[in-house]
């Protein structure tokens, strides 16, 4: 899975790249070339699993984060966004608008002044025309190749375009349509940027860390009808800290008044608009977290760990992770009969211990 962060010129995106990434500190910050990072998703079952089977080695959910250079002030004066950009947009399968409100008369911002709910409506009327052209142009092919030919693949294709195009033409984001699996699959290949899952993240300066949660509310408020998460973070403030061990962090975190830091918001977000969840396999040689959508059954989930476990599937030993703590081994857990065995239709839950058996 890979995340965009995505928005205007000095945004701070590369600021939040760098606390995301913390493990990479030769990362330069390129202006010019976006940047993918891996960044290990942090869980504290893992590390509670790995204190108590002392294995190997520990393995943590990734996911991959782009830093794509943002919008900038063309030499006719005009923000535009151009086809690279597109193109790097559309290659993540979820956004993040970064938006920013920290002001500083240093740094310039190419729209003129600071005004969050102006810039997420560019970036929206933006992308909302590029899907609007690549979808018009679609139909109109469509048509035309449908009269030549009857083709059972066009012609399922159509309605779904032609349902796309009119809501887009209403300046609504594919995102509040509603849309059915085969639906999708045939939209898959387009790479429709409003279809995409989409946050926003919103940089705020140190001198508004007391009053963040108002400054939110308030542009919640005039962004009604956009329903997404919004995030505020403290980009500057944030990857000094993102230098300090954990526990230092944690004070200082507490000191400031920041209650979660921006990659955990980050990352607790993209699952949640990804439809995500975590599941774990235990064992001496390691203690892993698997990434897996909300509603996969057991075989699926075997299937991501390895496709011969998905083939060869027989059964899953499922315990949850709360269950585990709570009894303290397989063997009490059987005990107490919160270890089951499942079958492959069981839909697995987020923080499942499993256990595939396959032959
Ligand atoms: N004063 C202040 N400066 C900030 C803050 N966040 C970022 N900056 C500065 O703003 C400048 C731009 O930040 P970047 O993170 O490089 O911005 P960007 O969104 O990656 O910009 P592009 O890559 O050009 O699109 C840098 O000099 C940052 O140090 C902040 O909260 N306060
Ligand atoms: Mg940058």
């Amino acid at each position: 899975m890979q995340i965009g962060l995505v928005g205007l010129q000095n945004s701070g995106k590369s600021t939040l790249f760098h606390t995301l990434s913390k493990n990479s500190p030769n990362l330069g910050f390129s202006r010019e070339e976006a940047l993918v990072e891996v960044v290990k998703v942090p869980d504290e079952r893992l590390d509670n699993l790995t204190k108590i089977f002392n294995p190997k080695k520990q393995v943590n959910a990734t996911i991959e984060v782009f830093d794509i250079p943002g919008l900038r002030m063309s030499e006719d004066k005009k923000v535009k966004i151009t086809p690279a950009f597109l193109n790097n947009v559309k290659n993540n399968d979820a956004l993040f608008y970064v938006i920013r409100a920290f002001h500083d008369e240093s740094i310039v911002h190419p729209l003129g002044n600071i005004d969050p709910i102006r810039d997420i409506k560019f970036l929206e009327t933006e992308f909302l025309l590029s899907d609007l052209s690549l979808l018009e142009n679609r139909l109109e092919k469509l048509k035309k190749d449908l009269q030549k030919s009857k083709d059972e693949k066009l012609k399922r294709e159509f309605p779904v375009i032609e349902k796309c195009f009119l809501h887009c033409e209403k300046e609504l984001p594919l995102r509040t349509l509603n849309l059915d699996d085969n639906e999708l699959k045939i939209l898959s290949g387009f790479q429709l940027i409003t279809l995409k899952p989409l946050a926003i993240a919103i940089n705020f300066g140190e001198n508004s860390i007391s009053t963040v949660e108002e400054e939110i509310e308030n542009i919640k408020s005039k962004l009604n009808g956009m329903n997404v998460p919004i995030i505020p973070f403290f980009a500057k403030i944030e990857l000094e800290l993102s230098q300090l061990n954990e526990d230092e962090q944690k004070i200082f975190m507490e000191d400031y008044g920041i209650k979660e830091s921006a990659l955990n918001k980050i990352l607790r977000t993209s699952y949640e608009i990804l439809g995500l969840q975590s599941f774990f396999t235990v064992g001496e040689d390691e203690c892993r977290a698997w990434t897996i959508k909300k509603n996969y059954n057991a075989q699926q989930a075997a299937g991501v760990i390895h496709s011969d476990f998905y083939n060869r599937f027989i059964r899953a030993e499922v315990v949850h992770y709360n269950d585990f703590i709570k009894y303290g081994s397989f063997s009490k857990c059987k005990e107490a009969g919160v270890w089951r065995l499942e079958g492959k239709e069981y839909i697995v839950k987020d923080g499942d211990i499993l256990t595939i058996r396959h032959n």
